[in-house]
């Protein structure tokens, strides 16, 4: 059962965060906890953005593709070094022990996922100046070819058109329980000291986010990249920490379409081949890698598509939002994306018989002993993941099922508040405080 939700004053609510949160030339996720500029949480934003002000949106891309690494990496972070209230800062993460760092701009050394397509063609699609929307997309098009060259050549030896993380911060989804087994097994050799100042900034509720230990390990992961100077090559030969990730690689598929279509609207055909070939790897390697069964179909609902761990050449078995985002792909069978609908409505994740009061997606089944209700990726509701599910349903035709989520999101917002994440049976907001990709997507939902 619904509230009627006033979306009117949901959507001035929500402009009036992004507003807040704007630092002239992009927008930062959440004042104390994250003041920098988060690459996938920009992507969000432009979206949100698109619908109100395109000029700060085409700012909030060009800022970002101005940190591009010289081998097309678009950085995770890029710092704002008037700031300091979060870690690890810039001076962390030496990036110019990288031949590939960008020269006067300071930024982290690991990536995020690839949502910058999507982006950037809403600001095209959302112009009323189409004159105006197509120079911009003429401006960030090679940026944008480039970065995907980065992942398709240097985060996928295996040529498999699906990519490869090195650091749970690349996921998006860092706290996920996915990566427990894989850190459990890295034991980190040395560790600079450190202070963390994430805790403070959630008000010193240290149980929303990530334990020490798995923080140490964050930390550590990094301190090895940097012993191998950030080159994936070498990384690739024996990182510890080398995962197939189905988010990444599920974005990276629809990205790619998008700069088809991006391409098409410039009537640059030149680069279309080769994104073709991409589109077909991930296509005929996606169930090889992320589905345990193969090509053969599941019989009971305990199959599923995983993350594949490189380095133990296993799957992940985790029940988490994760394994629900190939819908958001298009390129799974009708009668795997049957199953995960009976997953939502199954009390893996609160449909009727959770006790969810709203019907969204949780960040990992509520039934799995490692499912915490109120920790950052480990079992609370994240507005970005209802979105791309929504999308996928809207693409195979289950209208009733998207406009649950859509509904219930906007209802858990409204009540709830614009936060972080929301613990999935009270609807708690948790995390960062007024955070803007929750207000972009929520824009983007009111609209669409
Ligand atoms: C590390 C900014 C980012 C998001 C990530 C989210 C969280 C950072 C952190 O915040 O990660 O990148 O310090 O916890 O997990 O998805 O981009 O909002």
């Amino acid at each position: 059962m619904y509230i009627l939700v006033d979306k009117r004053n949901l959507l001035k609510r929500a402009i009036e965060i992004m507003n807040k949160n704007w630092v002239g030339t992009y927008t930062i996720p959440s004042k104390r906890l994250y003041p920098h500029q988060w690459s996938w949480d920009s992507c969000f934003h432009t979206i949100g953005l698109s619908y109100f002000n395109i000029n700060r949106g085409i700012s909030e891309m060009k800022n970002l593709f101005k940190s591009q690494w010289k081998n097309g990496m678009i950085p995770h972070i890029v710092f704002d070094n008037n700031s300091n209230s979060y870690f690890p800062s810039s001076d962390f993460y030496e990036i110019d022990r990288s031949d590939n760092s960008p020269i006067g701009i300071d930024t982290s050394g690991i990536t995020q996922p690839p949502v910058h397509a999507i982006a950037c063609y809403y600001l095209y699609q959302n112009n009323a100046d189409k004159n105006n929307g197509k120079k911009f997309l003429r401006d960030i098009y090679k940026n944008l070819i480039n970065f995907h060259r980065y992942l398709a050549y240097n985060r996928d030896p295996e040529n498999s058109g699906l990519i490869t993380i090195f650091h749970p911060w690349e996921s998006g989804t860092d706290n996920s329980p996915i990566w427990d087994e894989t850190l459990k097994r890295i034991v980190p050799q040395y560790l600079p000291k450190f202070q963390r100042l994430d805790i403070e900034a959630v008000d010193g509720k240290a149980y929303v986010r990530p334990d020490n230990e798995t923080y140490n390990k964050f930390i550590y992961l990094i301190e090895l990249m940097k012993k191998y100077n950030y080159n994936e090559k070498e990384l690739y030969q024996d990182f510890p920490f080398k995962i197939k990730d189905i988010l990444f690689s599920t974005l990276f598929y629809v990205s790619n379409k998008y700069i088809i279509k991006i391409a098409q609207i410039l009537n640059q055909y030149e680069d279309i081949a080769e994104i073709n070939t991409w589109l077909r790897k991930t296509e005929n390697n996606f169930y090889k890698y992320f589905y345990p069964l193969g090509e053969n179909y599941a019989r009971n609902l305990s199959t599923f598509f995983y993350n594949y761990d490189i380095v133990k050449k296993d799957w992940i078995r985790k029940i988490t939002v994760t394994s629900l985002i190939p819908i958001y792909s298009g390129l799974i069978r009708k009668r795997e994306v049957e199953i995960m609908l009976r997953w939502m409505n199954h009390s893996n994740f609160c449909g009727q018989e959770g006790f969810c009061k709203v019907p969204v997606i949780p960040s990992t089944g509520i039934h799995e002993n490692y499912f915490q209700e109120n920790t950052y990726w480990r079992g609370p509701i994240w507005v970005n993941t209802n979105w791309m599910i929504r999308l996928g349903l809207l693409k195979y035709g289950y209208f009733e099922k998207a406009e649950q989520i859509k509904n219930g999101i906007l209802e858990l917002i409204d009540r709830c508040g614009i936060r972080e994440y929301y613990n999935p049976f009270t609807g708690r907001g948790l995390g960062g405080k007024n955070f803007s990709w929750t207000a972009a997507l929520v824009i983007d939902i009111i609209y669409s």
